[in-house]
């Protein structure tokens, strides 16, 4: 094995430990992509039997794990298919990541020591078996923390005086309910607990070979961080569990230098010793960085779950959804909405009706007209965040629920109507106004699917954009990792102002608004039907 040096021609190293895969993306000095790879989950590690990249328990469907130590070794995969896909990793000056946000990974006593002292002759995932004291890390898919969220809000006055300090009412994916509930139910496992990571400071504790710090942006995902003053919330950490201040470590801006690689990383890999980590953050705020959004802009991501993004000109209390820290800077803030059934439930009804191909969805899609004839749909395949619904709903032109519509291409058009028609509405629920001069950029899998998007911009009437090539969180972790190396000398923009601008992919046609702004209003009188 041999020892990385530093080189000349330096890249930037971005990450991406999503809930599928791993992705990994290197760019050059320019920001310029050199080279990308990913590991999936459920095909290129199937001894965990994930299905998409989760376990689902058995018995209790609410309850969504993954084992941390499968993470590590498709982490040894990655970096194994960057090697041999020819990447010098000598020549990475710094590494920055964005993760799943929410979930949490629980070192037992003595991880950082064994962190600290790796032998780089051995596997990473061997020698990190005895490392966690909770065996299955809670994602954010888990729902099973009502009991808790109710806890938490209870203990400081209430849902909305929760929201002012994190901004954010509790919601069963937050990491305080889910460490909540294992103090409770495994509380032999939470005294052995050293350490308690989300998944983006998890990963970036691997590379640094000690705890790394959880980053403020990632952090406002934990119904724990004090957005403003960027502390824990000690009323908050104490509604939760004992000792957590400690257990967490202070919290950092998601643009620091955390510390040099691993000495492991550098004999087993090749990278330079003087590689820095930088912090790393959650999914969101990552591609919020990978789309360059800025004052205006909202930003629509489509993959496992769908996110709407937007920045926020001053940090305001929301009545759904998350405000959550800048990545770029200490005193900025976005707003964020998630919606958990988004490309699975695409793909559900693409296997239904369409065959399992996206060229028959699109067809099938453009056969059919704005509006559906009438017809409606909404399909929510796990518990939804918002609305807290679940199952299949759809109603014809008379306002009758169906068990099914007349034909496939109803229900194709019925699902991405729908899907996009909830967005619209609960983004004007809390406040956003997307009118003509608004960009909506949208990002992930289903952003690559031109009828897909043509339905999104009706649906909002205004124009939609997208970024051709890699997706936007890794790149984004790319991008910050570069910004943490040189954000005291030069801001954000100035370091990606040479970069392409997203480009116009649709327009809205001229009875967009006609169609579907009754529509949304269909769609508040239907879910209050539903939750009633
Ligand atoms: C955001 C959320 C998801 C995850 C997974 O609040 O729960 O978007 O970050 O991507």
């Amino acid at each position: 094995m041999k020892m990385g040096t530093p080189t000349k021609d330096a890249t930037f190293l971005g990450l991406d430990l999503s809930t599928q895969q791993w992705k990994a993306v290197v760019v050059d000095e320019d920001l310029h992509v050199v080279h990308e790879t990913q590991v999936q989950f459920d095909k290129d590690l199937p001894e965990y039997r994930t299905h998409g990249g989760v376990i689902r328990d058995t018995t209790d469907n609410r309850v969504v794990t993954v084992p941390p130590l499968m993470w590590v070794k498709a982490l040894e995969m990655l970096l194994d298919k960057l090697r041999i896909g020819g990447v010098d990793l000598s020549k990475v000056s710094a590494i920055s990541g964005s993760a799943q946000q929410h979930g949490s990974v629980f070192w037992a006593m003595g991880a950082e020591l064994r962190l600290k002292s790796l032998d780089a002759n051995r596997f990473l995932h061997e020698q990190l078996a005895g490392c966690f004291s909770v065996l299955q890390s809670p994602v954010w898919m888990d729902a099973s923390t009502t009991t808790q969220c109710r806890q938490l809000e209870e203990a400081v006055g209430g849902a909305q005086v929760l929201a002012s300090i994190t901004g954010s009412h509790a919601y069963e994916r937050f990491t305080g309910p889910q460490i909540a509930k294992v103090f409770q139910t495994k509380p032999t496992a939470y005294r052995n607990t050293e350490r308690i990571s989300l998944v983006s400071s998890f990963a970036a504790s691997l590379f640094l070979g000690q705890y790394a710090s959880i980053d403020y942006a990632d952090g406002s995902g934990m119904n724990l961080l004090d957005i403003r003053s960027k502390e824990w919330s000690e009323v908050c950490l104490n509604a939760c569990a004992p000792d957590l201040a400690q257990k967490l470590g202070d919290p950092v801006p998601s643009y620091s230098v955390q510390g040099s690689i691993s000495s492991y990383f550098v004999e087993r890999f090749g990278f330079s010793s003087t590689c820095k980590v930088v912090s790393f953050t959650g999914d969101n705020p990552a591609s919020l960085v990978g789309m360059r959004l800025t004052q205006g802009d909202v930003l629509l991501s489509l993959g496992t779950s769908d996110t709407v993004i937007a920045p926020l000109v001053e940090p305001c209390t929301l009545s759904e959804g998350h405000v959550l820290c800048s990545p770029l800077s200490t005193d900025s803030y976005v707003a964020l909405l998630c919606f958990k059934n988004g490309s699975l439930t695409r793909e559900r009804i693409r296997h239904d009706c369409a065959e399992d191909e996206w060229q028959i969805f699109s067809e099938l899609l453009d056969s059919t007209p704005r509006g559906n004839f009438g017809n409606m749909g909404l399909y929510y395949d796990v518990q939804e965040i918002i609305p807290f619904v679940n199952g299949d709903y759809r109603f014809n032109k008379a306002g009758i629920r169906v068990n099914r519509f007349s034909g496939k291409e109803v229900e194709v058009r019925a699902l991405v109507e729908g899907q996009f028609v909830a967005k619209r509405a609960h983004i004007e629920d809390v406040g956003f106004v997307v009118g003509k001069c608004t960009r909506i950029l949208a990002t992930g899998g289903a952003s690559n699917n031109r009828s897909i998007l043509q339905v999104l911009s009706d649906v909002f009437n205004t124009p939609v954009f997208v970024m051709d090539g890699v997706n936007s969180a890794v790149l984004g972790a790319a991008y910050l990792a570069k910004f943490a190396l040189q954000h005291l000398s030069q801001s954000f923009e100035e370091i990606t102002s040479h970069l392409p601008c997203p480009e116009l992919a649709c327009s809205p046609y001229g009875d967009a608004l006609s169609v579907y702004t009754p529509m949304v209003t269909r769609y508040r009188a239907i879910l209050e039907e539903i939750v009633n």
